[in-house]
């Protein structure tokens, strides 16, 4: 067996905190026999440790030359907004200087900053749009 590298270890976890003490088969039960003692048997139940991924807000920035219009675009295509929600956030990015598009995990919020700063790129925009952990 090749060694583990360190920091890492094995995933499974036994969960001890719901195990069931059942006596042996064939064996008079008392009431009375305890936790660890000769003839308890142990069924213990495994659950699956699950992690919630952290999350990221994809925000847009404000800036004086990137119009309106595309701005609603950006916020309809690529984070699904309908057109008075998409014009509101644009209103909102306009007066405060930056504002929420979303919420997403990591990836999808990489490929949300990506997708606008290409976008924008492409149609010499300076529109920015940035990630920030929640
Ligand atoms: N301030 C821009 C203008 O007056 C509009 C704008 C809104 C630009 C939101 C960027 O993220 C932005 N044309």
């Amino acid at each position: 067996m090749s060694p583990r590298p360190t920091g890492t270890r094995a995933r499974t976890k036994v969960r001890t905190r719901n195990a069931l003490w059942v006596p042996h088969l064939g064996e008079e039960d008392t009431g009375k026999r305890r936790p660890g003692a000769p003839g308890t048997a142990v069924i213990t139940k495994t659950k699956p440790q699950t992690k919630r991924p952290s999350l990221y807000r994809v925000l847009l920035l404000n800036d004086d030359y990137t119009p309106m219009e595309f701005v609603v675009h950006v916020l309809e295509r690529f984070f699904n907004k309908d057109p008075e929600t998409a014009h509101r956030i644009m209103m909102h990015v306009h007066q405060h200087g930056i504002g929420e598009c979303g919420i997403y995990t990591y990836e999808v919020a990489e490929t949300k900053v990506t997708q606008v700063m290409d976008f924008s790129r492409k149609h010499q925009h300076p529109l920015q749009c940035v990630m920030e952990k929640k």
